[in-house]
């Protein structure tokens, strides 16, 4: 069964996903009659705007990235009842982007895929803390990213498309944190 919060933020996501509203800063509709307001204003640094982007709902929060001038744009969250934005994590140290992406819920993580300035962009996870966001795998060495795309939850298991640098674009599935290619599974 779906939980109820789960199923409203994701139609928030997909709503500012389809660009219904400017999505900066980040507002939620908080009334049937479809009034929208002011949930966080995480930029405090104008005129350069917060963009939030790449909304999912994740355990009764909001979970999105969000650009200002100090961490680039990063993972942050909001808490929709006390209206908080929580900085989550600055994966790509400094004022430069980690451009977190694709964010898919799976089970009690959020996967998405950002670039910590290392790796390239790869797949990365969260529990919406700071030191439960990690790398989930370096899928290709060094400092090429396997470009991570199509993310999908399927019955608790997360698909995605990459490129290993060896296989080429192949379908893999992550489970119990162990990455499978095609027909390997
Ligand atoms: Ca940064």
């Amino acid at each position: 069964m779906v939980n109820p919060r789960t199923r409203f933020f994701g139609g928030l996501g997909a709503l500012i996903l389809a660009g219904t509203f400017v999505p900066a800063p980040l507002t939620v509709p908080t009334a049937a009659d479809g009034a929208v307001t002011l949930v966080a204003d995480i930029n405090l640094q104008p005129p350069a705007a917060a963009t939030p982007s790449e909304v999912a709902g994740f355990g009764g929060t909001v979970i999105y990235a969000g650009e200002e001038t100090v961490h680039g744009k990063e993972l942050w969250k909001v808490d929709p009842v006390s209206r908080e934005a929580v900085f989550v994590r600055d994966i790509r140290p400094g004022g430069q982007s980690s451009s977190p992406a694709d964010i898919t819920v799976a089970g009690a993580l959020a996967h998405f895929v950002a670039d910590d300035g290392v790796h390239g962009r790869e797949l990365w996870k969260t529990d919406g803390t700071s030191g439960g966001t990690t790398i989930v795998k370096d899928i290709n060495p060094g400092t090429s990213g396997s470009g991570p795309v199509r993310l999908v939850n399927v019955g608790g298991t997360l698909y995605l498309e990459a490129n290993d640098g060896v296989h080429g674009r192949e379908l893999c599935a992550v489970r119990r944190m162990q990455i499978s290619y095609g027909t390997e599974t």
